[in-house]
């Protein structure tokens, strides 16, 4: 037979995208059929997704994915979104309101209030997780007493809530559920200790599947609706975003690159290690580690790091001052703007709601005692060279946490096509970077069901190395001044 095609859902935080993949062995192809902007909105007071727009992208791209194939005909559909947001349904499937957007503010105060209900220490034992105000079992907790907690039956994480709009049947993921801060990350079961604790009902989750699961096939409205012919499987991928974005690293497990690290830069950074086992010390908690599961029963362990939101924030802002900033030609005047002038704290939890980034980024600046970028090249400067400086703090607290030792950098995600932040964490890791894909999270996504197929064999070593030899790769070496990074990031640490 010959190569099979896949579609990939793919939901970012900044935009939605669905791809199209063509695999057979020695095959590899990658096409975006649809992309569409996730634009949040707020309504008396609350952010939210807007849920619907985004499932009718999805339909849009099905549709078009269906016109790329032969006869219309998808091997398979699978679906990944961020994290830890999700949506409440009635005992009929209604779904229960608007789910509300992680960057809401309803979880301030979160840490406070789960230390008063179970020490960090013991939550971070039993479930692995960094703290994040926004954690599923913290929204859980701010929406107590709320109407629509009270006439919830089922709770749905996103890619979960778009599969069953389009299969009619529901399931709960176990990447994306490892984001709950619910999940043992030693069993991949359910952290019944914390839920009990919590007062958390267990039962409002739709049983845990795993990555290459079968999870329903498309419904017939949702043929009629999209002109695919069915049948369509839909296929449990890493449905966290960031899991299918590892799966889809690049990385050599022939031992040619030794071991890896990886970035994944897109709205956040998500830089860390993969893993066999969870790494559960006080010194892991206390650096803010997560241990999140993967694809085949591995872990990510890494950290968050507030990402390219920062300058897509400023973006937004100096738009709408009416700026009209334009990317690339920010990108040029930043790369030729002064180095590591200031820098702001690229995991500061300030930074996580929207507006106002460039007065806050100056604020920040002001705050350490460092000049003020002067013009929005500079605030791109500052911005980017944060972002490298956390990247850099990231890698080194991995690899000493973890006790394993990196030999190179892969970066993947949209902040591959920024050259000079791919240079600059090159130069901040003072490692070899490896950019590539930009699509990581769809090819992931590809890869698991293609592996599901049978168009596909292997381990996620066999995966990645099909990337490997089919996908265009940039290498960066490290350069510059080292000392540099570290008079700055103990400038940042101070
Ligand atoms: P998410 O999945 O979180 O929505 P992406 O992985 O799509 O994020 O990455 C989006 C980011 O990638 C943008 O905010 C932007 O900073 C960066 N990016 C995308 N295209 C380009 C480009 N052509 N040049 C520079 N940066 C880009
Ligand atoms: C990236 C991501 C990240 C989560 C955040 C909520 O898209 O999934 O891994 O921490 O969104």
């Amino acid at each position: 037979p010959g190569p099979l095609s896949f579609a990939a859902v793919d939901l970012g935080a900044s935009s939605g995208r669905v791809m199209v993949g063509t695999v057979g062995p020695g095959t590899l192809e990658l096409r975006e059929a649809h992309r569409f902007p996730n634009r949040p909105v707020r309504a008396a007071g609350t952010l939210y997704w807007d849920v619907l727009g985004l499932y009718r992208g999805v339909l849009d791209g099905l549709r078009a994915a269906g016109r790329t194939v032969p006869e219309g005909r998808l091997t398979s559909v699978g679906v990944d979104s961020w994290a830890v947001d999700h949506g409440l349904l009635d005992a009929s499937g209604a779904l229960l309101g608007n789910p509300v957007h992680y960057r809401d503010g309803r979880t301030e105060g979160a840490a406070e209030r789960a230390a008063a209900v179970m020490p960090p220490e013991e939550l971070y034992a039993a479930t692995g997780l960094q703290h994040q105000p926004f954690n599923t079992l913290h929204q859980l907790t701010a929406a107590r007493g709320t109407s629509a907690l009270a006439a919830a039956r089922h709770l749905l994480l996103i890619p979960d809530l778009m599969a069953y709009w389009l299969t009619g049947e529901m399931g709960t993921e176990l990447t994306n559920a490892s984001t709950t801060q619910l999940v043992d990350p030693r069993t991949g079961d359910w952290a019944r200790g914390v839920a009990d604790a919590f007062g958390v009902d267990l039962s409002l989750f739709p049983p845990l599947r795993r990555p290459g699961d079968r999870a329903g096939e498309l419904l017939g409205e949702v043929l009629e609706e999209t002109g695919l012919a069915g049948p369509v499987p839909v296929t449990a991928v890493g449905s966290h975003d960031t899991a299918s974005a590892v799966a889809g690293v690049p990385a050599d497990g022939g031992g040619g690159d030794g071991a890896f690290a990886y970035i994944a830069t897109g709205t956040w950074s998500l830089a860390g290690v993969e893993l066999d086992a969870p790494v559960l010390t006080e010194e892991s908690r206390r650096a803010n580690f997560t241990n999140e599961l993967g694809v085949d029963g591995t872990v990510r362990y890494l950290r968050n790091i507030m990402g390219l939101w920062l300058l897509q924030e400023c973006l937004r802002a100096w738009e709408a001052d009416g700026l009209r900033p334009e990317l690339g030609t920010l990108l040029r005047e930043a790369a030729k703007a002064p180095a590591l002038r200031s820098v702001v704290d690229a995991g500061d939890p300030g930074f996580l709601a929207p507006g106002r980034m460039p007065e806050r980024v100056a604020d920040a600046c002001r705050r350490t005692g460092q000049p003020v970028p002067r013009d929005p090249a500079e605030t791109v400067r500052c911005v980017l060279d944060s972002l490298a400086l956390a990247h850099r703090r990231a890698v080194a607290d991995a690899q000493r946490l973890s006790g394993r030792e990196v030999e190179v950098v892969h970066v993947v995600g949209g902040g591959v096509h920024n050259e000079l932040l791919c240079q600059l964490t090159a130069d901040a890791c003072g490692l070899p970077v490896v950019a590539g894909p930009a699509e990581a999270a769809a090819f992931g996504n590809v890869l698991v069901q293609a592996r599901a197929a049978g168009a596909v064999h292997g381990d996620l070593a066999g995966l990645r190395s099909l990337l490997r030899a089919t996908q265009p790769l940039r290498h960066h070496e490290p350069m510059g001044d080292r000392d540099a990074w570290r008079r700055a990031e103990a400038a940042i640490c101070a």
